[in-house]
């Protein structure tokens, strides 16, 4: 069910070129969005719940989610889940805690300093899948690095589904309920995203979205770009896992599988050195997949041309696969395998040894979950309070200071033929200003 890739021989120079990815066409998605967006833009909330009825089948009479009915959410929910859910946001909030930012200020020279002052964005938008996936843990991903940062205005979006009266699921109101967030639409697909873009008259504009979404999603999020911020565009979820001889096959197979259950188009990859380990979690994955309940789905997942399991010589050689690789999700299961992952360059979250699955970092390890898909770990990082926080320089000279550079001022100013910039300089000095 899962494809071999046989890579004992001499590596390619362009390893990724033989690695399996997903087709994520978002390019092909950005047509169909691109009117989407425009109705929202010109009409607003009427457009949001007009697209809501065409692609989820549910009429709104307001797309925002009555404060109350968040609230409510509550008192119906498991409390093996609020439990859950409660342990997650503390552990999620202990982590993101310790991301906070001080302000850096740099004496340059005697009398001129510069601070790097990080203020947070003021208003985000948080899109949290809906549909066959329901996805709260990824409400926690999403709001607690948000208000951990200093986020002043929070707004959350979901699809809405029929089934509850057209509000997104109520573990995911309720999960806004638990972290004190009120503000929620129902809401998806690329309209969501336009209407944190543009504001509408119910739900005011955003400087931010965040969040995994499918492909209209991330086309409307590469579309609206520059008008508002986005985090990364999120793919199919993917994990890839290194491992040796020593790894257990049945964990093995139950990681790829647990992965794959996210959608036909995630990715499961294996990279080892160990064609007995191979064999293994091929008969393993046969067997545990007929046990599991979205069988199909993962069938499909496994088979698809974005899965793989890659045999390689050595495990210096599954080092520069996997970097090539660079999963969203990377597992690291051999002899020796902190010094290994310590040597990773490129993965979105790593998971250290036997008992570090990626279902532990999904919910509840404290480490964050919305991370770089489609290779763009290799330059892009998880959701963290950073994401949620801007840098800006603050620039204080004493006039000594000022005089001490001016004259280099000057000097770079002309060479670049701007002498009206060295003309600033010079006028806080009576010095002669050049008139041209
Ligand atoms: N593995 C997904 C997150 C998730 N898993 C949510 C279960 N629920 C992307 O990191
Ligand atoms: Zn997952």
């Amino acid at each position: 069910m899962i494809s071999r890739i046989d890579l004992r021989g001499s590596l390619p120079g362009d390893l990724r070129s033989v690695l399996p990815r997903a087709e994520f066409d978002v390019e092909a998605a950005l047509e169909k969005v691109r009117p989407i967006c425009e109705g929202v833009r010109h009409r607003g909330s009427a457009a949001v719940r007009e697209y809501t009825k065409d692609f989820d089948g549910v009429e709104l009479e307001r797309v925002r989610v009555p404060v109350q009915a968040v609230h409510e959410a509550l008192s119906g929910l498991d409390p093996a889940v609020r439990d859950a859910l409660e342990e997650a946001i503390r552990r999620t909030r202990a982590v993101h805690r310790d991301q906070r930012r001080a302000d850096v200020t740099t004496q340059v020279v005697p009398g001129g300093t510069v601070t790097e002052r990080w203020v947070p964005v003021r208003r985000v938008g948080l899109y949290v899948p809906g549909g066959r996936a329901v996805y709260p843990s990824s409400v926690i991903m999403n709001v607690v690095p948000a208000q951990e940062a200093g986020v002043e205005s929070l707004a959350v979006t979901s699809p809405a589904q029929a089934e509850f009266g057209g509000r997104p699921h109520p573990v995911i109101l309720a999960a806004c309920a638990l972290l004190g967030v009120d503000e929620v639409y129902s809401a998806g697909g690329a309209q969501a995203v336009a209407m944190f873009a543009y504001g509408t008259e119910e739900c005011p504009r955003a400087d931010l979205v965040t969040g995994p979404g499918n492909v209209y999603v991330a086309a409307a999020k590469r579309l609206l770009k520059g008008v508002i911020g986005i985090d990364s565009e999120a793919g199919p979820t993917e994990i890839a896992i290194l491992a040796d001889g020593t790894a257990d096959p049945v964990h093995v197979a139950a990681d790829l599988i647990s992965q794959a259950e996210h959608d036909v188009l995630a990715a499961a990859v294996l990279v080892t050195d160990s064609p007995e380990l191979a064999g293994a979690v091929e008969r393993e994955l046969a067997e545990q997949v007929a046990r599991t309940k979205h069988g199909e789905r993962i069938t499909a997942a496994l088979a698809g041309r974005q899965s793989a399991i890659v045999l390689v010589a050595d495990l210096e050689d599954g080092l520069k696969v996997v970097d090539a690789y660079a999963a969203e999700h990377l597992e690291v299961q051999t002899a020796g395998a902190r010094e290994l992952a310590a040597r990773v360059r490129n993965a979105g979250a790593i998971f250290v040894g036997p008992h570090a699955p990626v279902s532990l970092g999904d919910y509840l390890a404290g480490s964050n979950h919305v991370l770089p898909t489609g290779g763009c770990a290799c330059h892009s990082s998880g959701l963290s309070v950073q994401s949620f926080l801007r840098g800006v320089h603050v620039v204080e000279y004493d006039e000594a200071a000022l005089a001490e550079a001016t004259a280099r001022v000057v000097t770079l100013a002309e060479a670049e033929d701007l002498p009206a910039h060295g003309a600033a300089m010079k006028a806080r000095f009576d010095w002669e200003i050049p008139t041209r």
